[in-house]
């Protein structure tokens, strides 16, 4: 217990800036927020009066003395039943109705994307085990797990899914909302602060479901218009021998039968698209820095990450490592 409540602050600060629903960043978690806080208030509420009540027959039922008069019916069995009718069933149904009707008409619906025609942006998640693909329709723009978003903008985000179910939460700027196969789900994308915003996949999917994790990035806006236009490009020419390399053994190996490199003939999308991966903060979903060593021991051993993942390990080394690293490395 002592170990706990030790810990307690360094717990609770590590909820503050992560995953936490109760450190909302756009409206829409706001009003989730103050819906459980009242509710929480609601129910606690609920639990000293019902603790009153058992304390309060508890003390009457010990000065009377239990059993000592059973015959006929007792002084004050009528207002018993009026008590355990209206506390126990009327209260609780008006509650529950009332709950049901705040969190659908009013939370529910600031949480919904906005209708295609009335915003100027649609990004399309889908999700594969165990990354997300993310897409922005009327461009070429094709990346993975690390989503851009302009701040203070409203965007429909609509999700997908390639496989099996899964479920795409920001904590601090939504619901949950899950990803059907064959069933297009949406849901609006909005943060008040310019930051970074860690998601998570919220439905078990499999082996490295807890892998499966994405980061939100909201940007200012001309920065996010430079991002987009920037990831729209096709893949840059490697620059360096050992770079050049790199993309032959990428285009003649097994690499180019999983991953889409634009610009290239690697068309494939098995995996996720490689075109700029080195803009990427992290690699295999938030797994892993995305650092030349890290990369490097991806490439050789992805299995030991995430084990079970579709990339099989290839026994790569020596030069045709390097210069793939160093190719993967130059696609900013
Ligand atoms: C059989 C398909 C397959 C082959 C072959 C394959 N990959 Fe992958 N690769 C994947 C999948 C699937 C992922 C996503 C794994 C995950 O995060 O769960 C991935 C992830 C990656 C990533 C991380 C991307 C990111 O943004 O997270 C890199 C880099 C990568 N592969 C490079 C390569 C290279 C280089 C080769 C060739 C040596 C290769 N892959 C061969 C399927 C494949
Ligand atoms: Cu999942």
């Amino acid at each position: 217990m002592g170990v706990l409540l030790a810990a307690a602050p360094f717990l609770l600060a590590g909820c503050r800036r992560t995953q936490n629903t109760l450190a909302p960043e756009s409206h829409q978690s706001k009003d989730i927020a103050s819906l459980f806080w009242w509710m929480m208030g609601g129910a606690w509420i609920g639990l000293a009066l019902v603790v009153g009540l058992l304390l309060f027959a508890w003390k009457r039922s010990s000065r009377r003395g239990i059993g000592r008069d059973t015959a006929g019916p007792k002084p004050g069995e009528r207002t018993g039943w009026i008590v355990v009718v209206g506390l126990g069933i009327v209260l609780p149904l008006i509650l529950l109705c009332t709950v049901f009707v705040i969190s659908d008409l009013f939370v529910i619906k600031t949480t919904e994307a906005p209708a295609a025609s009335s915003t100027k942006r649609t990004i399309l998640v889908i999700g594969h085990q165990w990354w997300w693909e993310v897409r922005y329709p009327g461009t070429n723009a094709v990346t993975a797990n690390e989503i851009h978003i302009p701040v203070r903008t409203p965007i429909r985000l609509e999700v997908r899914s390639a496989d099996v179910i899964h479920s795409f939460w920001v904590p601090q700027l939504n619901r949950k909302i899950d990803t059907l196969p064959g069933r297009t789900n949406s849901i609006e994308l909005y943060a008040d602060a310019v930051g970074r915003y860690r998601g998570q996949c919220a439905e078990f999917c499999g082996l490295q479901h807890a892998h499966m994790a994405m980061y939100v990035f909201a940007d200012p806006p001309d920065r996010f218009r430079q991002w987009l236009a920037d990831e729209s490009r096709p893949a840059a020419a490697p620059t360096s021998a050992l770079a050049r390399a790199g993309l032959h053994t990428f285009l003649d190996g097994a690499c180019s039968s999983c991953h889409a490199i634009r610009g290239t003939s690697a068309n494939a999308k098995v995996g996720p698209d490689l075109t700029h991966v080195g803009s990427r903060t992290t690699l295999g979903a938030v797994t892993i820095p995305n650092e030349r060593e890290s990369l490097s021991r991806w490439i050789v051993d992805s299995q030991h990450f995430k084990p079970g993942n579709e990339m099989p390990n290839l026994n790569l080394g020596g030069s045709e490592l390097e210069g793939l690293v160093a190719y993967l490395r130059g696609l900013k």
